[in-house]
């Protein structure tokens, strides 16, 4: 039915995210940030039943953006930019051990900005893979050098099961429903830069403000 075909996921769908994410000053919006998130999420969904613990993690992140987003100081929370500045300029930040404000905007973007590191790394590892490459040694690679190092020992293991039973390649291509594999990579082609300059825009913001170590 329709409600289906509203669930089902298109790389097209995150890439317009990430387009419409920059304003002209360089800063990044929330409400697309999000976008861009929600409709990986739906791709983690389609992806089975073992994907749905990192699917439910990834959508109680977004909720709690989403709650301040939605706020009654939800203005203050339109880009990264100005969330940032409102939570520290208004002591709403736990900045060194966890206190009363364990579940700050910084904090919980900061998780998903990591995340989308990992993202950039794999659908760069996809971009220029060829038909034999493994979709788990790809996602290995990228977790291993990014996400892996901001996770537990106990997570770090049960990320790296679920990276076993991944599909290969030609179901990743096809659920990504843009069509041929050369328009794939085509589109992934689009996709990775404009990732990659929000990740680096955040990355700096966080350097700026000395919070890539939020508990
Ligand atoms: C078109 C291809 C798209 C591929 C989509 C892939 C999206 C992957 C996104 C994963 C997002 C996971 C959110 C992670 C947030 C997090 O790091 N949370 C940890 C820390 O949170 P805390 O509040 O305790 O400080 C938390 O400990 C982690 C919980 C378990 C999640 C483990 C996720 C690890 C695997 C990520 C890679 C999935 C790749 C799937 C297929 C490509």
């Amino acid at each position: 039915g329709s409600e289906a075909a509203e669930e089902k996921f298109c790389l097209q769908e995150v890439v317009d995210a990430y387009r419409l994410c920059l304003s002209p000053e360089k800063e990044v919006y929330l409400e697309h940030y999000i976008a861009g998130w929600r409709a990986l999420v739906k791709f983690l969904n389609s992806l089975g039943s073992v994907f749905g613990f990192i699917a439910v993690e990834a959508l109680t992140k977004i909720q709690t953006l989403v709650t301040f987003l939605n706020g009654e100081n939800g203005s203050q929370y339109s880009t990264l930019q100005s969330m940032v500045k409102y939570e520290l300029d208004n002591e709403l930040v736990d900045l060194t051990t966890r206190g009363p404000h364990p579940e700050s905007g910084c904090r919980t973007l900061l998780r998903l900005h990591r995340a989308l590191r990992f993202l950039e790394l794999f659908l760069e590892r996809l971009r220029v893979s060829t038909e034999d490459s493994k979709t788990s040694v790809m996602c290995t690679e990228a977790y291993n050098e990014s996400l892996a190092q901001h996770h537990l020992y106990a997570v770090q293991k049960v990320a790296c099961l679920a990276f076993l039973v991944l599909p290969g390649r030609p179901t990743f291509f096809e659920v990504m429903n843009v069509g041929p594999p050369e328009q794939v990579v085509s589109m992934l082609g689009e996709a990775v830069p404009l990732i990659s300059e929000v990740y680096k825009i955040t990355e700096e913001l966080y350097a700026e403000h000395n919070l890539h170590d939020l508990p």
